[in-house]
C-alpha cells in the first residue's frame, strides 16, 4: 500500500443529473483528498487522446460524441491505494455487473453512460493526469 494519485471524472451524464455533489461527498467521506478539480466541456481531441486504446471499436465515435457533448468534472485524487479503491467505489464498467452500493450500481443502467471514470492502473493514471492536468 502506498499514497497514490489517480485521475477521476464525473462524466456528462453525471453532471447533467446533478450527481457531482453525491460523488464528491462519497470521496470526501471515504477520506480521499481532491488535490485538483475543474469543470470543462472537453474537446473531441482530448477525449480521443484519453480513449486512444478504444480507437476503431464500434462504440468509439459515440463515446467521443458523448464525452465531448457536455460539461465534465475532472479531478486528481490522492490517497492510500486510491487507484484501485476509486475503481472499486465506482463499480464495474457494465452497471448490471456492478456490486450493490457502488456508484454505477446506484446511479447507472447503461455502459455508454455510466456516470464516472477512474484510471485503471498507475500507468493509466500518469498518462491521463498528463492529458487532463497539463
Ligand atoms: P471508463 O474509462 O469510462 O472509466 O471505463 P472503464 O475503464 O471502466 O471501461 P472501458 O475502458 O472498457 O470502457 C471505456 C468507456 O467506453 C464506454 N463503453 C465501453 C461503451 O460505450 N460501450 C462498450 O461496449 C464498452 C465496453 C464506457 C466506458
Amino acid at each position: 500500500m502506498s499514497i497514490e494519485r489517480t485521475f477521476a471524472m464525473v462524466k456528462p451524464d453525471g453532471v447533467r443529473r446533478g450527481l457531482v455533489g453525491e460523488i464528491i461527498s462519497r470521496l470526501e467521506k471515504k477520506g480521499f483528498k481532491i488535490v485538483a478539480l475543474k469543470m470543462l466541456t472537453p474537446t473531441r481531441e482530448i477525449v480521443e487522446e484519453h480513449y486512444a486504446e478504444h480507437k476503431g471499436k464500434g462504440f468509439f465515435n459515440g463515446l467521443v460524441d458523448f464525452l465531448s457533448g457536455g460539461a465534465v468534472v475532472a479531478m486528481t485524487l490522492e490517497g492510500e491505494n486510491v487507484i484501485a479503491e476509486w475503481r472499486r467505489m465506482m463499480g464495474a464498467t457494465r452497471p448490471w455487473e456492478s456490486a450493490p452500493g457502488t456508484i454505477r450500481f446506484e446511479f447507472a443502467t447503461t455502459v455508454d453512460e455510466n456516470v464516472a471514470h477512474g484510471s485503471d492502473s498507475a500507468e493509466s493514471a500518469a498518462r491521463e493526469l498528463g492529458i487532463w492536468f497539463k
